[in-house]
């Protein structure tokens, strides 16, 4: 993106979008469209963050302290022109602007692509994370990957999940700026040598690492940081002799191979093909986020063995673990430091953050896979792990073993921190996967727990909620949330309560219609419950269609009985080679079609399942939501940060002990917190049982027959795999937890039915909520792990 105009100092807002309109788009306002519009006011906001960017770099040089530095394979930031507006405190001044040309403003944000270069929770953590840290000033870049197409879109087909290509740079990006001049050569195969007393590696292929840079501004344009994501290039663009040959497919192949590491977020692994190319992504990144953090290093001082002091590096989950033998080889191959020292000082600067305690999601890589595309790190890994054997001779846990090299054992031993998301998930790390590490190292792992950004998630996000509560705290809470908690009084405010019903109201009123558009009808009165996350057996999105089938049964014995209405909202995608998670979408809204088409009972039970859940359709459903469901096996869910956004919007949690839920219902009190199930450890104790799950349907009737009528067809299809497992195996516990979600989903429409009293509730979750801030989180890894300072400008 060409920038022609230059913003002048004392331009007005709406100046500098219309010049940018015309000088850098060329474009006359009479003929322009949304994205000009859109593309206008982002280049006009972004000259506002310049400057503030340059100040935090220029005062981190000046304060030459620790910077920190975030490795995560995904950054879902979703749209960022919203955020950064309301940042800088532009809302206003924009809405006037686009309402003089008869324009809405948020229409015009709402153009800008949401930029989904993340799954899900993990990748969202990092967003939160990186507003945040501008927010309190910790100096700090986040490195990711700029991939060309991030999460798949999601759409459905006779309910069935259709994956398609995401293309967020299609059209130019206005956030990023390239910088050619930033570009690292990354490696891949070849041999190790030995030349005198030096360990060299020849890498047979390389490809080149090209930054892009996009500014993340903090709360009141205080602060800003980078986020740099790699893009791969090929070395030779082109092969000209292969073209002249008349060989043009062969003679573009470089560059499409090249390119390929950074195409697409998260390619299938369950390919060997796969594999490899997800490991290659996962080097290509961490190695040339960490030639840029030692190029930095170097740039300001000569003594390595500072490194430690003035460089934190946190590895979000075990994608980048690779880091802690590639920070060794460059520290000893390329920098001469000794082994040992180097392994220090790599293990001095690190920190490992795990996101969740499944089997499956611990990475390992075949020795083969690693030998063939990683040489030199696996003699690394092979020589740390054995003087890690010979530190504790005793030890069980290997970094190499079962034929694979064990990326969360890595991790582990190469950072001096390790943190779990949630005091829960924490616990259990220490007593399950990481037990004999924890033995080993028992101070080595501190738990964090997670937090969300306030001002994307109530202030941008819920308009009415965060003027409300403006109206009655003053605006503290934005950068300090705990303050919130002064609104814990007006819970019982009658007013107060019915000024905070009305906004919550509206929100549901622009929810409804939203939904009609997409043709469903919704009643804005019914009770809004809402499930959005990724689809998964441990989330037990099929738990709450089972119960919402059993719920439908019982209105339709009873269609005149008194029933509170509700709509069920469901929201996810399930990864596309999960092929249960695809199954329960499909029975999901198998059951929509048949129950929102019920004439006896639809006006009081709805299914809304709208395709394609992102970051920004999270911002539409949350500030409308009553009821939020967080209802995973106990042990399973690491924290969520779902559940954080519900209870700050005010919507009720029903709810496992599980993850941050349990900090969530100490915080808002047992009584304002719909709890149900097994705790983790009665949940291992239940698989003992022999047939668990059929001795739990046994004495669940309504469970029992609302599978049946799924076996039976009533949906269509008779999603034979969904009721052979919930009747099998169990392993997530559906059957056994089943009549206790039954009790608590309607001790919870009893609550409901006293609406001044859940409003007073809704109230008690908002003012309770204020721990559950990212700046609290970051203030945490600053000081338990980082060591950070912050800054101001
Ligand atoms: C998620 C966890 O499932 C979720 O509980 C947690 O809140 C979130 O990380 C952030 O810590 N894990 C992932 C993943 O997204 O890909 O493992």
């Amino acid at each position: 993106m060409k920038d022609v105009h230059v913003p002048r100092p004392g331009e007005t807002l709406s100046d500098a979008i219309l010049q940018h309109l015309k000088y850098s788009l060329g474009k006359d306002a009479a003929h322009a469209t949304t994205t000009d519009w859109r593309m206008a006011l982002s280049l006009a906001i972004r000259d506002r963050i310049v400057d503030p960017w340059f100040a935090s770099t220029r005062a981190t040089y000046a304060k030459q302290g620790k910077r920190v530095y975030y490795l995560s394979m995904e950054f879902l930031i979703g749209r960022l022109l919203e955020d950064a507006t309301v940042n800088l405190g532009l809302m206003d001044e924009v809405a006037e602007f686009f309402d003089d040309r008869s324009l809405d403003a948020r229409m015009v944000m709402q153009d800008e692509p949401d930029a989904a270069l993340g799954n899900g929770g993990l990748g969202r953590l990092a967003a939160c994370f990186l507003e945040s840290m501008s927010t309190v000033g910790c100096p700090a870049y986040g490195y990711g990957i700029r991939y060309e197409h991030g999460l798949f879109k999601q759409s459905f087909e006779g309910g069935r999940q259709m994956e398609a290509p995401e293309d967020w740079l299609t059209e130019a990006h206005a956030w990023e700026f390239e910088r050619p001049e930033s570009s690292y050569r990354i490696g891949f195969g070849g041999a190790v040598k030995v030349l005198g007393n030096r360990t060299v590696w020849q890498p047979e292929e390389t490809v080149l690492a090209r930054a892009y840079d996009m500014p993340m501004i903090g709360w009141q344009g205080r602060w800003a940081n980078t986020l740099r994501l790699w893009s791969a290039r090929p070395e030779t663009v082109f092969d000209l002799d292969r073209f002249n040959a008349g060989d043009y497919y062969g003679a573009a192949e470089p560059e499409a191979l090249a390119r390929t590491i950074s195409r697409v977020l998260y390619p299938d692994d369950t390919t060997e093909e796969g594999k490899r190319l997800r490991l290659k992504q996962e080097f290509f990144f961490t190695a040339a986020s960490l030639r840029d953090i030692l190029r930095r290093f170097e740039d300001e001082y000569d003594d390595w063995s500072i490194l430690p002091s003035k460089v934190a590096i946190q590895l979000n989950d075990t994608h980048p673990a690779i880091a802690g033998p590639e920070l060794v080889r460059l520290l000893h191959d390329e920098k001469g430091m000794d082994f040992d020292a180097a392994v220090e000082a790599a293990r001095g600067c690190l920190g490992y953050t795990n996101h969740t305690l499944l089997p499956e999601a611990l990475e390992r890589w075949s020795i083969e896979l690693m030998r063939s595309l990683l040489p030199r790190h696996l003699q690394i890994i092979e020589r740390i792990d054995a003087a890690h054997a010979a530190a504790h001779p005793d030890r069980k846990v290997v970094l190499i073993g079962d034929g694979d090299v064990q990326m969360g054992p890595i991790a582990f031993t190469m950072a001096h921190r390790v943190n779990g998301v949630s005091a829960l998930h924490t616990g259990l790390m220490k007593e399950t996967v990481f037990a004999e590490l924890n033995r080993l190292h028992p101070n080595r792992i501190v738990n964090e727990t997670n937090g969300i950004t306030p001002r994307r998630w109530v202030l941008a996000a819920n308009p009415r909620l965060s003027g409300l509560i403006t109206e009655a705290i003053g605006d503290g809470w934005v950068d300090d949330l705990e303050e919130l908690m002064q609104l814990e009084p007006m819970a019982d405010d009658a007013q107060f309560r019915d000024e905070y019903a009305a906004a919550k109201r509206a929100n549901k009123v622009d929810l409804a219609n939203y939904l009609g558009q997409q043709g469903l009808a919704v009643d804005p009165d019914a009770m809004f419950d809402v499930q959005i996350k990724r689809i998964h057996e441990y989330k037990r999105q099929h738990l709450n269609i089972l119960q919402t089938i059993a719920l439908w049964q019982e209105i339709k014995d009873d269609p005149k009985g008194d029933w509170v209405p509700q709509v069920k909202v469901f929201g996810g995608k399930a990864a596309p080679g999960y092929v249960f998670a695809k199954e329960i979408i499909f029975l999901i809204n198998a059951v929509a079609e048949v129950i929102n088409n019920d004439p006896d009972t639809s006006h009081l039970l709805k299914v809304a399942y709208p395709a394609n859940y992102n970051v920004t359709l999270a911002e539409r459903l949350i500030p409308a939501a009553e009821v939020s469901q967080q209802i995973s096996t106990a042990g399973k869910e690491a924290s969520g940060t779902g559940n954080m956004k519900f209870a700050l919007n005010g919507a009720l949690t029903i709810g496992t002990l599980d993850g941050a839920n349990v900090e969530i219902r100490e915080l808002v009190g047992a009584d304002n917190f719909f709890l149900f199930g097994m705790t983790a450890q009665e949940v291992v104790a239940r698989r003992q049982i022999d047939d668990h799950a059929a001795k739990a349907i046994a004495e669940a009737p309504r469970l029992k027959r609302a599978m049946d009528a799924i076996a039976s067809g009533t949906f269509g299809e008779r999603f034979a795999s969904i009721t052979e497992n919930v009747s099998g195996d169990d392993y997530f516990c559906v059957a056994s937890d089943f009549a206790d979600y039954w009790r608590a989903s309607r001790d919870l429409e009893v609550a409901y039915r006293d609406q001044a009293d859940w409003t007073r509730m809704a109230v008690l979750n908002t003012a309770r909520s204020g721990w559950f801030s990212s700046d609290r989180t970051i203030r945490g890894y600053m000081s338990d792990i980082w060591g950070a300072e912050a800054l101001s400008v």
